[in-house]
């Protein structure tokens, strides 16, 4: 089956597309000509991932999937949050990073969680998924592979941060692994009952 991802970030696409596998071809907003940028103004997960997906299925007719994910850090009050793309006003990570290391500062609480929600829309119908991962955040950046936060977030368990691990051993644990599993599991009953 084909349904479109509501994505711009192509390393979020190449994650997803390889967790879902073959039987589901993952159709990116480029692929159906959308070019516009979907809004996005909620203040949850869910509100932005159900609205993106909305958007999509309202404007262009297809079944598809949206995620929202970001960094909660326990210290900030759970920020970024939902701003984690773009927390310092810029979608510059370097400065997302920076902004978000002056802020926590020494703070010995270093917990934090990563958290993704996928909105469905099959039809006239919306299914929910979640998935986080626990861990903690560092006092610098270690690490070059993946995106985003993963050079400060190390998985509570392991000694490597996101940003260390090789791809197929973060999307073996990942907070969007664990919500497209979800999505995964419950495509498979629909379409092969
Ligand atoms: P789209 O909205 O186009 O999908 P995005 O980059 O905004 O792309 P999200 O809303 O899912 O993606 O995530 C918001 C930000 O949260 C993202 O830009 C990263 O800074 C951070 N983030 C999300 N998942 C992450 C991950 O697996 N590793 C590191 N940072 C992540």
């Amino acid at each position: 089956i084909e349904l479109v991802f509501a994505t711009n970030n192509a390393h979020k696409l190449e994650e997803v597309q390889a967790m879902v596998g073959d039987n589901i071809r993952l159709l990116t907003l480029a692929d159906i000509g959308c070019t516009e940028d979907i809004p996005e103004t909620g203040d949850t997960f869910e509100a932005n991932a159900s609205q993106k997906s909305a958007y999509l299925k309202e404007r262009y007719g297809y079944d598809c999937f949206a995620d929202d994910s970001g960094l909660e850090v326990e210290a900030l009050n759970n920020e970024p949050g939902v701003y984690s793309a773009r927390y310092s006003g810029t979608r510059d990570m370097e400065k997302n990073i920076d902004l978000l290391l002056s802020k926590l500062g020494n703070h010995p609480n270093r917990k934090a969680r990563f958290r993704t929600v996928i909105s469905l829309r099959l039809g006239r119908e919306e299914f929910l998924f979640e998935g986080a991962v626990e861990g903690v955040i560092g006092y610098g950046r270690q690490g070059t592979g993946g995106f985003g936060y993963d050079p400060l977030f190390t998985p509570n368990g392991y000694d490597q941060t996101f940003a260390e691990m090789t791809a197929a051993e973060k999307n073996a644990i990942s907070h969007r692994a664990i919500a497209v599993e979800k999505l995964t599991a419950f495509l498979k009953v629909r379409y092969q009952a």
